[in-house]
């Protein structure tokens, strides 16, 4: 597998702390660098500890009841990648070495894992007629996304799944939260999105499982996905869902899926599935 880019860039979201230079060749732990000696970062919202957040490696207690690869209770601390390593009692990287130790800000330590719905409709004319795109001559597939409020980048709306969550509701939770702002909506339109997003999210196609490729990762904690694709084929379910940013995105559109997107952590690797799977205009060509 291919390693990771974004999960080494120089400065590190929401801080002046910068990670040590790893360069690719550097990046498996298998490879030799004696003099590795990575930053140390634990954003200070970590480190009060809420209810998403692990215990501080100083507070031994409560650290040392963590169950490593395993469901530890409410919490899944397995990897999509296989057995992860521990060392000097904290989980490695899977993919190898980022230049910060500690957890950034990620709550857990090891995989965080997280669910990303990508729904899909296909982009239609005026008329009605699905638009065909001028040099891959495929039609053009489109799917929602969100502008995230912390890096202004565009991004599936996806987001972590909750203490002993069901991936499943994790999917509908964050569609509704981040493309549907059904956090702020009554009772009654609560109610109603909840229905049309029950209906659009009953039949999915898993399209990705494993390693993100996110700038908050570190040494010792890491994003993982489950993505999801679901897919309107007329355009009359998800194609009528009424769009509104909520939570942590700012904004929200139906975007064409196209290979020269620039998305956040590793979403195009996503799409480019998706776009592949439902013979999609994906490149020009
Ligand atoms: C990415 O971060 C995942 O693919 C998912 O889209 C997202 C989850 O984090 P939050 O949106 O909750 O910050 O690695
Ligand atoms: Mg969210
Ligand atoms: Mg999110």
């Amino acid at each position: 597998r291919t390693i990771h880019q974004k999960a080494r860039s120089t400065s590190y979201p929401g801080s002046d702390t910068k990670r040590t230079f790893v360069n690719d060749e550097q990046v498996p732990w298998s490879s030799n660098f004696p003099e590795y000696n990575p930053v140390e970062y634990t954003a200070p919202v970590v480190k009060k500890q809420p209810v998403w957040a692990d215990a501080d490696i100083g507070n031994s207690a409560s650290f040392r009841s963590i169950s490593f690869n395993k469901v530890d209770g409410l919490v899944n601390r397995q990897s999509f990648e296989g057995i992860y390593k521990i060392q000097e009692r904290l989980p490695l990287n899977p993919i190898g070495r980022t230049g910060m130790k500690g957890r950034g800000l990620l709550g857990k330590w090891g995989p965080n894992h997280a669910a990303d719905p990508i729904v899909t409709r296909w982009k239609h004319d005026t008329s009605g007629n699905k638009v065909i795109h001028q040099l891959s001559k495929k039609p053009i597939l489109q799917f929602v996304a969100i502008q995230r409020r912390d890096t202004k980048e565009w991004a599936i709306p996806g987001g972590m799944v909750d203490n002993n969550e069901n991936v499943s509701l994790t999917l509908k939770r964050e569609f509704g939260e981040e493309a549907l702002n059904s956090l702020e909506t009554t009772d009654e339109q609560r109610k109603s999105l909840a229905t049309k997003i029950d209906q659009l999210f009953k039949e999915g196609t898993q399209i990705y499982k494993g390693y993100v490729d996110d700038h908050r990762n570190t040494d010792n904690a890491w994003m993982e996905t489950v993505a999801v694709n679901f897919h309107d084929e007329t355009g009359e379910s998800a194609g009528k869902l009424p769009l509104q940013a909520g939570d942590d995105a700012g904004n929200v559109c139906w975007m064409d899926i196209d290979a020269d997107l620039r998305l956040y952590a590793s979403h195009i690797v996503f799409l480019e599935k998706v776009a592949e799977i439902r013979n999609a205009h994906w490149k020009a060509n």
